[in-house]
C-alpha cells in the first residue's frame, strides 16, 4: 500500500525519470495542507462511533426490513457484524485520507468485498447507502466551523468524499 509520496515516486521510477515540476508542486501542496489533513483525520477518528451509529440507525429507518426477522441485520450477531463492517470501512477511509491515496483502502478493505457480500447474501446496495450516510456525517463534522481556525478545506473535503464514494461503488 502506498501513500501519495510513494505513489508519485513509483510512477516516476517506472519511467526512469526524475520527479517533474508538476509532481513536486502537487506534493508541496500536500505538505502545505498537512495540518488541515491531520485535523480532518482527527475529527473523523474522534467521532467515529457517532458517525457509525447514526448512519446505521438512519439506514435501518430507511430500510426496516434489514432489522425485521429474516433481515440481514436481524439478530444481535448480524447487527454487530453490520456495525463492525461500517466501522472497518470508515477506518480505512481515514487511513486513505491520511495517506492522501486510496491504495490502502482498495487493497486491504475493498478488494473482493463485493464478492464477500454476494457470498454472504448481504445486500451491497444497503451497505453502500450506509457508507453514503457516513460520508454526509463525516463531512458535516469536518466542516463544523466551531473550535478550529477557518480555512478553505474544499479540495480536502472532496478528496475525502471520493474515498467514501469509492467504498460505496465497490459494494453496490
Ligand atoms: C466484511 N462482513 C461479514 C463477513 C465479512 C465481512 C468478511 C463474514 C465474516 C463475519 O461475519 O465476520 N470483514 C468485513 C470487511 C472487512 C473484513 C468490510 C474489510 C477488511 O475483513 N448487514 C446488513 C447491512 C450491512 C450488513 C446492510 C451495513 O444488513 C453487514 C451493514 N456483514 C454484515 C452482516 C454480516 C456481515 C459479515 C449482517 C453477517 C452475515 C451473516 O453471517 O449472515
Amino acid at each position: 500500500t502506498l501513500d501519495v509520496f510513494s505513489k508519485v515516486v513509483s510512477q516516476a521510477d517506472s519511467r526512469g525519470e526524475f520527479l517533474s515540476t508538476e509532481q513536486l508542486d502537487a506534493l508541496t501542496a500536500v505538505v502545505n495542507a498537512g495540518s488541515k489533513r491531520l485535523d480532518v483525520v482527527n475529527r473523523i477518528t474522534s467521532n467515529a462511533s457517532a458517525i457509525v451509529t447514526n448512519a446505521a440507525r438512519s439506514l435501518f429507518e430507511d430500510e426496516p426490513g434489514l432489522i425485521a426477522p429474516g433481515g440481514n441485520a436481524y439478530t444481535n450477531r448480524r447487527m454487530a457484524a453490520c456495525l463492525r463492517d461500517m466501522e472497518i470501512i470508515l477506518r480505512y477511509v481515514t487511513y486513505a485520507a491520511l495517506a492522501g491515496d486510496a491504495s490502502v483502502l482498495d487493497d486491504r478493505c475493498l478488494n473482493g468485498l463485493r464478492e464477500t457480500y454476494q457470498a454472504l447474501g448481504t445486500p451491497g446496495a444497503s451497505v453502500a447507502k450506509g457508507v453514503g450516510k457516513m460520508k454526509d456525517a463525516a463531512i458535516s463534522i469536518v466542516n463544523d466551523p466551531n473550535g478550529i481556525t477557518k480555512g478553505d478545506c474544499s479540495s480536502l473535503v472532496s478528496e475525502v468524499a471520493s474515498y467514501f464514494d469509492r467504498a460505496a461503488a465497490a459494494v453496490s
